[in-house]
């Protein structure tokens, strides 16, 4: 395991990512991270090794194939503590995991009057998929909201819950507001009930370990471009009792046992899911990434993001005008840090920067009911991985701290 607040550790880790450079600061790790040689070489190495159909062929190359996509399942069922394997399905993204799930369970297990609670905070992929799913099922789809600081407290939602809710979904970490969801509990308040639990672990599987039976949560959704993996592969986790009495949501090839002139036999989970030719090369670098965080370490990667989102907060919470949403305590982001400048729009922001060779994110980041909650149309998003340095966010700053002046604001105080 590395210590990556030790600079030469850090260059070492960036050395590994052939994109990064000492040019531009890729702030916008929430939106996608960048990508290491370990899984770049892996998902080529598939394709100059072992491509072939997987799953079909009874030939040497589709059986390496076929292995290799089943050896990633089984990584990422050992990363995320899943019983077995065959809880865990491959998608193309946490969207479309989320997605399933609405088609699927949603709308096949809820009848009108029963409810769906959401958080405010939610991705619209952990919201769409819900409105609709009530639409066509006359099921009601209610809110628990956040306080000013980002936090949704107990209260709020054991008060948000009833014995008619059938199905929570809520991210486990927010991709403007960095909080960090104490899904834990409320999974389990959500079972005192009899609904199910959904985690949304897009922003949250990439930073901190997250063990589905400690968290007991029923569904785990999540996208492997945003932990270093290619994008196109994604994973939904389920308990399988659950997966198993959830009908299909895609139906064609490979999903099946037999098939009549009038009927089919559908395979058993989780390939039941995967209709259609599945994206072999993004799981075999989605296993490579995760054998790449692994190599890294949990500990190393939160004490390393935690730090630099405490440096991060400070410098641009100090910057005059400039209003960060959510906590006020740098620990609360997890690296995530959205902001306002006084007068000047999101869009320009984030063009400035980009003169600058900064990456930021600007704009509603598909979270537009929360934006409402905080009176923002929208906002500039700075998002760390263990990747970034000190110096960018230096960068960052200062830049942030001309920005007024060069928007024709003479006194960046004023
Ligand atoms: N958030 C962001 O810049 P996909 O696009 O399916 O891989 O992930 C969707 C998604 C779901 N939930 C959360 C909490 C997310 O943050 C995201 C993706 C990116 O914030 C792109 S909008």
């Amino acid at each position: 395991m590395s210590n990556l607040n030790n600079k030469a550790d850090v260059a070492a880790i960036r050395s590994a990512f052939p994109i990064l450079n000492d040019t531009t600061a890729y702030l916008d790790n929430a939106a996608t991270t960048q990508k290491p040689v370990s899984v770049i070489s892996a998902a080529r190495n598939y394709y100059d090794t072992m491509n072939a159909n997987p799953l079909r062929g009874l030939y040497k190359l589709s059986v390496a194939a076929t292995d290799a996509y089943e050896g990633a399942r089984s990584t990422v069922a050992r990363f995320i503590n899943a019983r077995e394997s065959e809880e865990i399905v491959f998608t193309r993204n946490t969207t479309e995991s989320l997605n399933l799930l609405a088609y699927s369970y949603g709308m096949n297990f809820l009848k009108e009057g029963d409810e769906i609670l959401i958080s405010i905070m939610e991705h619209h992929s952990n919201m769409i998929p819900w409105q609709q799913t009530a639409k066509r099922t006359g099921a009601v789809l209610k809110y628990v909201d956040c306080d000013d600081q980002g936090k949704i407290s107990v209260e709020a939602f054991e008060a948000a819950v009833s014995d008619r809710t059938r199905i929570v979904a809520m991210t486990q970490l927010s991709n403007v507001l960095g909080t960090l969801n104490d899904v834990k509990t409320f999974a389990a308040i959500a079972h005192r009930h009899g609904a199910v639990f959904i985690a949304d672990g897009a922003q949250s599987v990439p930073h901190v370990p997250v063990d589905v039976q400690d968290l007991d949560v029923d569904f785990l959704a999540f996208s492997g471009h945003k932990m270093y993996a290619p994008m196109g592969i994604g994973v939904l986790y389920g308990k399988r009792e659950l997966l198993e009495k959830m009908p299909p949501f895609l139906f064609g090839g490979e999903m099946i046992e037999s098939v009549t002139r009038e009927d089919a036999k559908f395979a058993e989970v989780p390939h039941k899911f995967e209709a259609g030719t599945v994206n072999a090369a993004g799981a075999v670098g989605l296993d490579a990434a995760i054998k790449f965080v692994r190599s890294i370490g949990f500990e190393a990667i939160e004490a390393r993001e935690n730090a630099l989102t405490e440096y991060a907060f400070k410098k641009l919470a100090a910057i005059p005008h400039l209003h960060i949403l959510g906590s006020g305590r740098p620990e609360d982001h997890h690296g995530i840090l959205t902001f306002t400048i006084d007068d000047v729009h999101p869009h320009d922001v984030a063009y400035i920067l980009d003169t600058k060779d900064i990456d930021v994110r600007a704009g509603h980041h598909c979270a537009q009911p929360l934006m409402k909650q905080f009176g923002v149309f929208s906002t500039t998003r700075a998002s760390l991985s263990f990747y970034n340095t000190e110096e960018e966010i230096d960068r960052l700053a200062a830049a942030l701290g001309e920005l007024r002046k060069e928007m024709g604001y003479d006194d960046p105080a004023e």
